[in-house]
């Protein structure tokens, strides 16, 4: 018996694949492939203050590999990737794979004219329930930043607050209070910027502020909280315990997930629902965290995570530990990949909700985008493939700069997690 070789389907092959690097009000990575007939797909490659590092991946590594194969070979190309290279994982290393993944997912669809949701199995749902940001550097100012960010139409809100104490910290808008936020951690700079913490001062005042919070806007109103992976096992349990009373729709990165033992401590003291996995790249990170039902939401991004086809493995293990979705969604993930997020969100039965912080006019200049936003509900759209495009002359006109995410020190200047 000989086995069959279907004859490759000439159209679909990948003639080129490009890598643009673009900064229209922060920097962005995007792999262009073009196959033989024409039809172009997207994918974002965007690690933030590392972006550099996956454009040479991608153009000096991955490139040469795509051009001559198959467009339609998705998880085939995955595979290649993932395990030809030898060195697994990380977030380099997944970046470039998930923007070779979701750039072959646009030309599939593209080239069955079906919005990209269509081939991940169909809406679940009418709409995607997204989550906006507000912040302040004091009560009132926060207060009128959740006022803001509800006149925007969101009706899940993020809350994050200055510490009497702490100099410059993570989430706080400059100018909170004026409409869409802005805030953006990563400087343009040839160096990090430093910023500070103290662990201590912020235990003391967050559960005021949620309390505030809760009470000025009712039990309604899903309020979130970032932590940003500053706390021990055992001050993110203290904390989840102290917030219990204002019902937060979940806290955040309360430790870093590379113990993910720790977590076991945090689950004996508190029911707050906990998020984690902004900075993990594979299903293999998530392993434990899911097998022993350690949190509520899987945090990681298309863009982060290996594309479509490896963010999907761990949207299909988290449902069978009841875990739901929350995919990362700031500014950093490009409009390339937040429409690949929403096509999945829509497709999927275990989502949670959708991190959406709004990209700058000046990003809309170079990334062209259809989904729609009504009623506190993101949609991707009807467009074939994804749904974007790309400005080359918008692009030109704003290049990279280079900008980094800070560094974090205690007062008295030991390194600690930003
Ligand atoms: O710090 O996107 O939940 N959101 C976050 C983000 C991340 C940045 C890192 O690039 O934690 O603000
Ligand atoms: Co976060």
């Amino acid at each position: 018996m000989t086995l069959d070789q279907p004859a490759p389907s000439r159209g679909s092959t990948i003639r080129s694949a490009e890598v643009l690097v673009t900064g229209p009000g922060r920097n962005f990575v995007t792999l262009r492939v073009t196959t033989q007939d024409g039809v172009v797909g997207l994918g974002d490659a965007t690690l933030n203050g590392r972006e550099l590092a996956v454009a040479s991946y991608l153009q000096d590594h991955v490139v040469p590999m795509l051009i001559g194969r198959d467009a339609h070979r998705i998880e085939d190309t995955w595979q290649m990737l993932h395990r030809g290279a030898y060195w697994r994982r990380g977030p380099v290393t997944m970046c470039a794979i998930a923007a070779v993944d979701v750039a072959l997912w646009d030309i599939k669809a593209r080239i069955a004219g079906l919005p990209l949701y269509q081939l991940l199995g169909g809406a679940s749902r009418e709409g995607i329930m997204a989550y906006g940001h507000a912040s302040g550097r004091d009560l009132p100012e926060l207060m009128d930043s959740i006022r803001a960010q509800q006149a925007e139409g969101f009706r899940s809100i993020r809350v994050q607050t200055s510490v009497p104490g702490v100099d410059k910290i993570y989430g706080v808008s400059a100018a909170p209070s004026s409409g869409t936020y802005d805030y953006e951690p990563a400087q343009r700079a040839p160096l990090p910027v430093e910023e500070d913490w103290d662990t201590r001062a912020y235990l003391r005042h967050l559960p005021g502020v949620l309390e505030a919070v809760r009470n000025e806007f009712g039990p309604e109103l899903p309020l979130l909280h970032d932590a940003h992976h500053r706390l021990t096992p055992n001050e993110a349990a203290r904390l989840g315990r102290a917030v219990e009373p204002y019902d937060l729709f979940w806290l955040e990165d309360c430790t870093p997930a590379d113990n993910p033992e720790g977590l076991r401590l945090v689950r004996q003291h508190t029911t707050t629902p906990l998020a984690i996995g902004e900075v993990l790249t594979s299903v293999w990170d998530y392993r434990q965290l899911l097998s022993e039902q350690l949190i509520d939401y899987v945090r990681s991004s298309v863009t982060h995570a290996g594309g479509i086809t490896g963010l999907r493995r761990i949207v299909d293990l988290a449902a069978l530990h009841q875990v739901r979705t929350g995919f990362h969604g700031p500014t950093d993930v490009s409009p390339v990949g937040m429409a690949a997020a929403l096509h999945l969100d829509l497709a999927i039965h275990n989502l949670g909700i959708q991190e959406y912080m709004q990209h700058s006019a000046l990003t809309g200049e170079v990334f062209g985008q259809t989904f729609r936003w009504s009623g506190g509900l993101l949609h991707p759209g009807e467009e074939p493939g994804l749904g974007v495009t790309y400005d080359d002359d918008a692009a030109d006109r704003h290049p990279y700069s280079a900008a980094y995410l800070p560094l974090n020190r205690l007062k008295d200047g030991t390194i600690h997690d930003w």
